[in-house]
């Protein structure tokens, strides 16, 4: 299959490995444009892939069968606009980024567009990408011709398994969003490991049931406790982890707070709601953000 792969940071070079290893017509696709990237990738198993692979072709983009786009939250609407009317008719567009939301920011279009949820931990290390943990990828549609693209899922189960296709996709991206909204947060606030959570529980807890009762009034069948217990999960499996929030603010970048938290607070206040709890986090957040990009960042 011909694929485009948006983004090549730590994701992105995860899939553009997995699915040129699988046999696939790759590129990848760079703001700045360039001659090829150099995708370097570390397995869990300690395995190096090392190649360059080639990037920015029009022609490829125009022919492409699946953009997948592993840009930030705050990144996909700019992007993708750009790329939109690039693409044939019969292309996939699947967004895997943090947070939800960018769906609305995108000009009405006749693509089929999926949305995803990763658990699949990589990061930067020196030159190379090391994949930490293997994970499980949850995708599905969010626009009307989205549910046609069932295929997409078995493609990539080949290339980087496991890959779970849902008709409905919406509860797996809220119970990562709610995940989401307590990790990426209180670790950038508390400048912490993941795993160092585990002495902020009363703060966790009413995160999540700030997130529930969201959930529960836009038609949501979800309890705090549930979620909780899914957020504790992933605190586990990820304990030595630094959030992707914690490194942006760190690396003084822009976070997907607005994404995260924010999208849930706007959610909340259409149905009259507010969250003090996040809300005061988004607060904190966007002060630390406020702070260093007036030097420019
Ligand atoms: O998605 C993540 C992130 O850091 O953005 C979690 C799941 C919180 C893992 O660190």
């Amino acid at each position: 299959m011909k694929i485009t792969v948006l983004g090549c940071g730590a994701l992105g070079q995860l899939w553009l490995s997995a699915l040129y290893q699988q046999g696939h017509d790759v590129q990848g696709w760079v703001r700045i444009p360039q001659p090829f990237v150099a995708v370097n990738v570390i397995s869990p198993e300690g395995v190096a892939f090392n190649r360059n692979l080639p990037t920015n072709d029009p022609q490829h983009l125009a022919e492409s069968e699946l953009l997948l786009v592993t840009l930030k939250a705050w990144q996909v609407s700019g992007a993708v606009s750009a790329l939109m009317p690039m693409l044939n008719d019969n292309c996939t567009l699947l967004l895997l980024h943090n947070g939800m939301g960018t769906i609305d920011e995108l000009p009405a279009s006749r693509l089929s567009i999926l949305q995803g949820a990763t658990t699949h931990a990589a990061r930067h290390e020196g030159n190379a990408i090391l994949h930490v943990a293997a994970g499980i990828t949850h995708i599905g549609p969010v626009s009307a011709r989205g549910a046609a693209s069932s295929h997409i899922a078995d493609v990539l189960h080949d290339a980087l398994p496991d890959v779970a296709w849902h008709n409905n996709i919406y509860p797996s991206l809220w119970n990562k969003l709610a995940v989401n909204c307590v990790i990426n947060p209180l670790t950038a606030v508390h400048n912490c490991t993941n795993g160092d959570l585990l002495g902020f529980g009363s703060e966790i807890e009413q995160i999540c049931s700030e997130v529930a009762e969201v959930m529960a009034i836009e038609g949501y069948q979800t309890h705090a406790d549930s979620l909780l217990s899914y957020v504790y999960q992933v605190i586990d499996t990820t304990a030595a982890n630094h959030s992707s929030m914690l490194q942006d603010i760190r690396t003084q970048r822009h976070t997907e707070i607005d994404y995260i938290t924010g999208y849930v607070i706007r959610r909340g206040r259409k149905h009259g709601l507010t969250l003090p709890v996040n809300s005061r986090l988004f607060d904190t957040v966007k002060r630390k953000e406020n702070g260093y990009e007036r030097f420019g960042s």
